[in-house]
């Protein structure tokens, strides 16, 4: 390490995202704990957590507070703070409102905005500095995500002596659209600071790759980005030709926890429960996603109103439920997409429901895992009909609750669990006519077709469940590591 920086004792291992996997509950007495988040990303990195005693560096979640390091469940967390203009500009801003719509196809325009750019740098700075702080000499580092695409770059900077991994969650755009980005080179240059990065799927890669090739000049050979030396200038020292892994490793969830919650008798009773609270409709659809313009709900609704309004289901036959979690609220292109389909929800209410029963039930809120387990089991159809999804997790999990195989899951193309799930009924989103006859394929299936869809896609997510990810992702980064110990890179 440079002399520079203080010698860390630290860790063989640290993980950092943006935010921290934990929320803050305060109880009746004003007592404040942790809480471990539910996300998948904390399942997954549970086995290495527990393993390898990682530290994990990220936001905490509150502004304007610092926090001091603390453990929750052997997990020691290193809060990163954010000023209320921090959370406004690298996080609202740049994150959410440029990278997060450029990457997903520009489904809602980028803004671009210098002094967004400005607060992402000295933003990832901080959560690389911090990272830097914590590890031990050749210690690894896995980084998540679009937030925190400068952090491998800055991390090598300051300790040449890390593995550094880097994984993205959402989709890589093709070079026409990411070279929209005034920065791209940076932000290429960032993320190349990694030894391995990873994406979900295949195509992300290679368009990753592609951008390399054309904003860098860096090619590549199959997987392998091949970079070669920077001489030492003044004020930045050599770095030694060396090599990147840029490969798809499509993340998965705890296939097998899925399957025990469904199983229990209170998930069942519960599935049997929202059928009825519903009025026992024939087929229920059932559609869950934050609310974000990435995911089609917009889409999925007009499909639905138009079966409605050519007499092809009926209120009361057939009941569209709609979780909506709310996300990003303070993002202007959130709300209007709120607006949007709360309008909607409602013509089509007020358009074909009866008294006795309305088409949609739109629930703009989140659920405990008991309750969504119990929504899984008792829908008929799921839908996932996203404009652009890295992967998209809910589709995996419908599939892993339904150990009666049965249950027909619609899905887009366009989200990176179609990669996989080969069996479900796979739609283009923007097609309405063919997610209309999709709709009602899906609401005709006989169960035995319904069997074998199910049984097939299954067998792939039991197969290729997070623990598995996990290990692949690992392994890929031992072995550069290895490489880069034998072939004596610095
Ligand atoms: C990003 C990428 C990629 C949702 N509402 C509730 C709830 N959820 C849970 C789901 C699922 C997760 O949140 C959502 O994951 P997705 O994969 O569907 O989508 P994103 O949030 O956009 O995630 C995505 C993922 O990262 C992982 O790499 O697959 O493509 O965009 O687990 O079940 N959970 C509970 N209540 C809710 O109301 N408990």
């Amino acid at each position: 390490p440079q002399d520079d920086v203080a010698a860390p004792t630290g860790h063989e291992f640290v993980v950092v995202s943006n935010r921290l996997p934990v929320d803050r509950v305060t109880d009746e007495n004003g007592n404040v704990t942790w809480r471990t988040s539910p996300g998948g990303l904390v399942t997954a990195m549970e086995p290495v957590v527990r393993d390898l005693g990682c530290v994990w560096v990220g936001w905490p979640g509150s502004i304007d507070e610092h926090i001091e390091p603390f453990t929750v469940g052997g997990t020691e967390l290193l809060p990163v703070s954010l000023d209320a203009t921090e959370f406004a500009e690298y996080y609202e801003g740049f994150s959410n409102d440029t990278i997060w719509p450029l990457y997903h196809d520009v489904i809602s325009p980028p803004g671009y905005h210098r002094e967004w750019w400005d607060r992402y740098v000295s933003v990832n700075q901080r959560f690389a500095d911090a990272a830097a702080s914590v590890a031990a000499q050749g210690a690894t580092v896995w980084v998540h995500d679009y937030q925190l695409q400068l952090v491998p770059g800055m991390l090598r900077e300051l300790r040449p002596d890390l593995v550094i991994a880097f994984f993205l969650h959402i989709p890589w755009p093709s070079h026409g659209l990411f070279g929209q980005l005034p920065w791209r080179r940076k932000v290429l240059q960032g993320l190349l600071g990694a030894d391995v990065i990873g994406f979900q799927r295949v195509a992300d890669a290679a368009n990753f790759r592609s951008a390399v090739r054309r904003f860098v000049g860096a090619p590549s050979n199959g997987n392998m980005i091949v970079l070669s030396e920077r001489p030492a200038t003044r004020g930045r020292k050599r770095l030694p030709a060396r090599r990147v892994l840029a490969q798809e490793f499509p993340i998965s969830i705890d296939a097998e926890a899925f399957a025990e919650l469904a199983a229990s008798e209170s998930v069942r009773l519960r599935a049997r429960q929202i059928r009825e609270e519903l009025g026992n409709p024939e087929k229920i659809i059932l559609g869950v996603d934050r609310l974000d313009y990435t995911k089609g709900i917009r889409h999925r609704l007009k499909a639905f109103s138009e079966l409605l309004r050519d007499g092809e289901v009926k209120a009361g036959d057939v009941t569209l439920v709609q979780v909506a979690s709310p996300s990003r609220e303070r993002v202007e292109a959130y709300q209007h997409l709120r607006d949007e389909i709360e309008v909607t929800v409602g013509r089509i209410n007020g358009d074909y429901g009866t008294i006795a029963h309305s088409p949609v039930v739109y629930l703009h809120r989140g659920y405990p895992r008991e309750e969504m387990a119990a929504l899984y089991l008792a829908a008929d159809v799921l839908a996932v009909t996203a404009l652009r999804d890295g992967m998209n997790l809910v589709a995996k999990e419908y599939a892993a609750c339904r150990s009666d195989e049965q249950g027909v899951l619609v899905l887009s193309e366009f989200a990176g669990a179609a990669d996989e799930l080969r069996r479900a009924l796979l739609v283009n989103p923007h097609d309405i006519d063919g997610m209309k006859a999709a709709f009602m394929e899906a609401l005709r299936m006989s169960e035995t077709e319904q069997r074998q869809r199910m049984r097939a896609m299954r067998r792939v997510i039991f197969r290729a469940d997070v623990a598995r990810w996990s290990e692949d992702f690992l392994r890929s980064v031992e072995a550069a590591a290895e490489h880069r110990r034998q072939t004596g890179g610095d």
